[in-house]
């Protein structure tokens, strides 16, 4: 036990500010000014920058290979009551010196360890009571909840694709109490993360039972979203893999396939996270381009992988030519709006102290700020738009126009690309030319 209750946890360090890019205090935002507006919005209200409980609090630092190494103070008890207390009081008192307006939480994150399902139920209820306090207190929202369908042992084969209605309907609680604290706290957004929705071996899976299973639950989910009135959106978050070896939500394209499959694609939307993108062999812009193709674009877990391996490092993402990138593809859809960036990204295992927590979302703020500036300033100089308007002026034509028509056949077509001899001619795509302006405005 801990011999008193600290009234700071993170003593020494006053509230982070923007002090400008000549600053050379590493406790200060360089580039990120919340009030700076960028393309007639405060960069605050594009970023909507939210920290995460698991990696910043409740992880202590423990790998495969060994024990936690971090021993922050609100760990000291454990997973207690006592010391899931002190982990909800550590985390704002984070949040409102780092001067981030969002959280977001598992269930599982915000209270103490709980075996059985009742338990987590009633401690979890105590748990939002005091987050309802502390966000009174500070101004503090949840960006989203979501219910941990893959920590406890009976989720081992999935939660709401387990071949085991009692697991499922285990699954389902966890979910409507979770939904309904994120709705009660104010939450934007309800995630859903099929950690476990998936499997390890053909061998003991019936696949289309199971997309069947997760299919059916997901509508009763949304039922229940429209029943209470919850206005944030419900998100899949995709990741092709670990834990296991193939999930369902493998990507943008494969959930949005589902959705479409099941009739969901108007009520869910996508969590984008890079490292999963990576992951599943796509960059970070494509699964950006993607979602914004298909009207899901909901949210951002910002972090990125290290590409000499090929794990979830879920580091911060200090690459602004990747958020940059990423950036020109989600700006000019009218970039987020329930949605905001996660940090779901963890501090290395050796980054032990304190500060370094500060470090690392002083960092990935920084970053994001300077890939929002260079993705506005491309967008407002106009090259690459108006290249991609030429590129495909010929749709707009009367010949794109003929091609393009539904009444048109296939024979048609051909008859008159023969009469007319249209033949075409490649002509270049620049695309060393496109990635100088982005290197411009990257500076
Ligand atoms: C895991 C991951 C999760 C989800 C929430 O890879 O990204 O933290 O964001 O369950
Ligand atoms: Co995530």
């Amino acid at each position: 036990m801990a011999d008193t209750v600290p009234t700071e946890y993170f003593a020494g360090i006053s509230p982070i500010h923007f002090e400008g890019p000549e600053t050379d205090n590493p406790l200060a935002f360089r580039t990120y000014d919340p009030d700076r507006v960028v393309m007639g919005k405060r960069m605050e209200d594009h970023l909507r920058p939210a920290v995460c409980f698991w990696h910043t609090f409740c992880w202590d630092g423990f790998d495969i290979f060994g024990a936690g190494p971090f021993e922050r103070v609100w760990q000291a008890d454990g997973p207690t009551r006592a010391g899931a207390d002190q982990r909800r009081e550590a985390a704002f008192e984070f949040f409102t010196k780092l001067g981030t307006p969002f959280y977001c939480f598992h269930d599982v994150d915000i209270c103490e360890a709980s075996p059985t399902a009742t338990e987590l139920a009633s401690n979890f209820a105590r748990a939002v009571d005091d987050l309802e306090r502390l966000q009174e207190k500070t101004g503090l929202k949840p960006l989203w909840g979501t219910a941990n369908l893959f920590s406890h042992p009976r989720y081992a084969a999935g939660g709401l694709t387990n071949p085991d209605p009692d697991v499922a309907a285990c699954a389902l609680r966890q979910v409507r109490d979770c939904l309904e604290a994120t709705h009660r706290l104010g939450g934007s957004n309800y995630v859903l993360w099929g950690g476990r929705e998936g499997y390890d071996t053909l061998l003991n899976t019936n696949l289309k039972t199971e997309l069947d299973n997760f299919a059916r639950f997901l509508s009763k989910i949304i039922d229940h979203k429209h029943k209470l009135g919850f206005k944030g959106k419900i998100l899949i978050e995709p990741k092709p893999h670990e834990p296991m070896y193939h999930q369902y939500d493998y990507d943008t394209a494969t959930i949005y396939g589902f959705l479409k499959t099941y009739g969901l694609e108007n009520e869910v939307h996508v969590n984008i996270e890079p490292n999963h993108a990576t992951l599943a062999g796509h960059s970070f812009a494509h699964e950006i381009a993607t979602a914004v193709a298909f009207g899901i674009m909901g949210s951002i877990d910002i972090n990125c992988g290290n590409a000499q391996n090929g794990w979830d490092t879920d580091q911060f993402n200090l690459d602004t030519r990747d958020i940059t990138l990423a950036m020109i593809e989600l700006l000019p859809s009218g970039g987020l709006d329930t949605g905001g960036f996660n940090f779901d990204a963890k501090v290395r295992r050796q980054s032990t102290d304190l500060e370094d927590l500060f470090y690392a979302h002083i960092g990935g703020l920084d970053a994001l700020a300077s890939g929002l500036l260079a993705a506005a300033d491309i967008i407002e100089m106009g090259q690459i738009a108006a290249f991609k308007a030429d590129r495909y002026a010929g749709w707009t034509n009367e010949f794109g126009q003929f091609l393009l028509d539904e009444n048109t056949s296939l024979t048609e077509i051909c008859d008159r690309a023969v009469a007319e001899d249209r033949e075409g001619r490649h002509s270049s795509g620049r695309q060393e030319y496109l990635e100088q302006l982005v290197a411009r405005s990257l500076g």
